[in-house]
């Protein structure tokens, strides 16, 4: 067995003071160090939300749009976020608290300012990959463990399309470890996950 540990976005720009701030975005941290220094992972992986300026999920790409109105991109429906985690800016640097030392590999995403990308593994239209599912894949990982930021938004995709493509591989959701951004969504994240296959499970149930 070879686990793994998915840090979804656990960057200042989420958490309280950050540009599209997660409420108590900052709790995962603790859970993330925890999870990091237990011992139970072989690896550790973290994404990183890292948007050029012009990014065009920014609702001050779209003139007349104002931050969580409905716009399109790419040819579909797409929430306009404030601006956030633009790359090289405090707010796309991981908290501070996290310890980082340990990752194994990083993830950036959303690169490209022509269609965003919630998954750590490919961007929203599905067209590019990141290279994340090919890393692990290599890594013979069977065990993946998720947790992160934001509940509704990137650990939802990131852990969906880990179902979806890599095939044999054990998915967990570490629901103490994630936060979200709407209450309803999160509901309705959580629920896509289990009926995806998505084992549900706290952090306490892996350091016991
Ligand atoms: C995220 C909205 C926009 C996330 C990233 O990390 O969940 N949400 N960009
Ligand atoms: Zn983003």
């Amino acid at each position: 067995m070879t686990k793994a540990l998915l840090l979804i976005d656990i960057q200042n720009g989420f958490c309280p003071r950050g540009n599209l701030p997660v409420a108590e975005g900052d709790a995962v941290v603790p859970v993330a160090n925890r999870l990091i220094e237990s011992g139970a992972y072989d690896l550790i992986v973290a994404s990183q939300d890292w948007h050029p300026a012009n990014h065009g999920s920014f609702a001050s790409q779209h003139p007349g749009k104002k931050p969580f109105d409905m716009g399109e991109l790419s040819g579909q429906p797409q929430v306009m976020w404030p601006d956030h985690c633009v790359q090289g800016t405090a707010d796309a640097e991981f908290h501070p608290d996290l310890k980082t030392a340990r990752i194994d590999y990083i993830q950036r995403k959303g690169e490209n300012p022509a269609v965003d990308s919630y998954s750590a593994f490919r961007d929203n239209d599905k067209a590019a990959l990141t290279g994340l599912s090919n890393w692990l894949k290599q890594k013979g990982v069977t065990v993946l463990d998720v947790m992160g930021l934001a509940t509704d938004y990137c650990v939802k995709f990131s852990a969906l399309d880990a179902v979806d493509m890599l095939p044999g591989v054990k998915v967990r959701l570490i629901a103490d470890g994630c936060r979200g951004i709407d209450s309803k969504g999160v509901e309705e994240a959580i629920d896509a996950m289990r009926l995806a296959g998505i084992e549900i499970t706290d952090s306490s149930s892996i350091t016991a």
